[in-house]
């Protein structure tokens, strides 16, 4: 039991309400228990993090690489632990949440670098006897506000950037997973204790977004969101408000292009491991599989052929390669998807039930559906389940339509082994991030995420160009 679940003013507090997490994988057995974060602990949470800010802004760029240094550590020397609470509460597999983790890991040591590359420049002689210095400042206290499904490497990808530009940090992450997000606060408290830092700087509160979320949004100098496009919305419109900046990062309906000319079991292990790994719980998953005419009946028996292999199951067992989906929601909104795939007279090539072995859980099989088009229901809304469709289509050129024929342009795929389409999918596809002969999903914390149209909104995250968000520029003219 971890009543005491919110890190406060360089504390651990217990909240009122309480809150019991089943694992996912084996409804009789209680993953964790917690408590619900306040208005009081919010307010103070706030007050902490504006009293600890200046001093973090104002330690020398080694120190806040160190503490980042730490961190990393941290999280390396204790990877399996937390990828055993990841994959207990979240229902991932431990190969997932163990990549998650290390991932976390590299996060924090890449921006551990980053803090030490300190951004600016000097325009001199702008008119006779005038220089221009331009700085990057922190924002001051940024809310962080995380989903469940990447429940370390998400957060990780705002904490770090936020910590090694100077910011102080209140981290709402989802309800649905508070073990893992006290886990990786007690990390970041203890390397911040033993660098002499104050633990005031990193609040960690859980509870519900529509309370806990809300109040946190409304106070912050900056929001980093990850979650659903109706959720993101709501809160750039309160930071529009009061004129804060935000980043959003919502959902995707993903499409994976499949060629002609491509080799058909390529594009099967492609396909499976973009649609299914995870329960196709990830924003970068591909839901719409747009194949060619001259591929399709070879295309679709190969990825059949490999779904009735899959192993689904309890996320510890290591035989498991996809888990369950996370709770009643998600079970109920991805059957409620299979239903009116169904009624909209798409048709069904593999899965479409629930699965009750091996233990009660949250199981749902793989589902593939065929004969669909792109108007569908499934094709046009974010499914965030093991669901993909195949959208049979005549040519590259309809195939480029279809892909783009979304509201949403986060990731996209295309498998050929042709120069020029390939090429002019890189050049055409409306998507901020896209795949030759990859996964659509699976991506490096190097090099910038993000997407377009209705699945980000403001500045990219990771990679270098994550200061722009957690930094303002100042433009000092001066004339001595
Ligand atoms: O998301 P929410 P949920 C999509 C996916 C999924 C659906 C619902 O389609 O089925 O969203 O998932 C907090 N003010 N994605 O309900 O509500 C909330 O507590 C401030 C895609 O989990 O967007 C949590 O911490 N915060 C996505 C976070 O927002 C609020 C990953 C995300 O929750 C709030 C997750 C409010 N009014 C879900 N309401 C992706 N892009 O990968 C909620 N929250």
């Amino acid at each position: 039991m971890r009543l005491d679940t919110n890190f406060v003013a360089g504390s651990w507090r217990r909240g009122t309400d309480r809150l019991d997490i089943a694992n996912p994988s084996d409804l009789d057995q209680i993953a964790g228990s917690y408590t619900l974060a306040t208005a009081d602990d919010v307010r103070d949470a706030f007050a902490a993090a504006r009293a600890a800010q200046p001093a973090w802004r104002d330690a020398t760029v080694e120190q806040r690489s160190l503490v980042l240094e730490a961190i990393s550590r941290a999280i390396f020397d204790n990877k399996d632990e937390l990828a055993r609470i990841s994959a207990t509460e979240g229902g991932k597999t431990i190969p997932d949440a163990l990549g998650e983790v290390v991932r976390a890991g590299h996060l924090a040591r890449f921006f551990a670098a980053e803090a030490l590359r300190v951004p600016g420049e000097t325009v001199g002689s702008v008119r006779a006897g005038v220089d221009v210095d331009v700085t990057c400042e922190p924002v001051g206290v940024v809310a962080l506000i995380t989903p469940w499904n990447f429940p370390v490497a998400t957060p990780m990808w705002k904490i770090a950037p936020a910590l090694a530009f100077g910011n102080a940090i209140v981290w709402k992450p989802s309800e649905k997973t508070p073990g893992i997000s006290m886990a990786i606060t007690r990390i970041i408290a203890e390397a911040l204790a033993a660098n002499n830092m104050p633990t005031g700087l990193f609040n960690l509160v859980v509870g519900a977004g529509p309370t806990v979320g809300a109040a946190v949004a409304d106070e912050a100098d900056a929001v980093s969101f990850t979650g659903s496009l109706n959720t993101g919305r709501r809160i750039a419109v309160r930071c529009a408000e009061r004129m804060v900046r935000c980043q959003l990062e919502l959902g995707g309906q993903n499409p994976l292009v499949v060629l002609a000319d491509a080799d058909p079991d390529r594009a099967a292990d492609l396909a499976v491991n973009s649609a299914y790994f995870h329960a196709g719980q990830r924003c970068t998953a591909a839901g719409r599989l747009i194949v060619e005419e001259g591929i399709h009946d070879a295309f679709v028996a190969a990825v059949t052929e490999r779904m009735a292999a899959l192993r689904v199951g309890h996320s510890l067992l290591p035989e498991t390669q996809i888990g369950p989906v996370i709770d009643e929601f998600q079970m109920t909104k991805n059957l409620g998807y299979i239903e009116t795939g169904l009624r909209e007279n798409a048709k069904l090539a593999a899965g479409g039930e629930r699965l009750t072995r091996p233990t009660r859980g949250w199981f749902l099989a793989p589902t593939l559906f065929t004969e669909t088009t792109n108007a569908m229901t499934i094709n046009r809304e974010e499914v965030f389940g093991p669901v993909a469709s195949v959208i049979r289509v005549a040519n590259y050129e309809e195939a480029l339509a279809t892909a783009n024929d979304t509201v949403y342009g986060l990731s996209s795929g295309i498998v050929t082994n042709s120069m020029k389409h390939a090429r002019h999918f890189q050049a055409n596809v409306q998507s901020g991030m896209t795949m030759l002969n990859l996964p659509t999903a699976g991506v490096d914390y190097h090099v910038p995420f993000g997407g377009r149209k209705m699945s980000s909104y403001g500045p990219r995250e990771q990679g270098r160009y994550a200061i722009d968000f957690y930094t303002i520029v100042k433009t000092a003219y001066r004339s001595l």
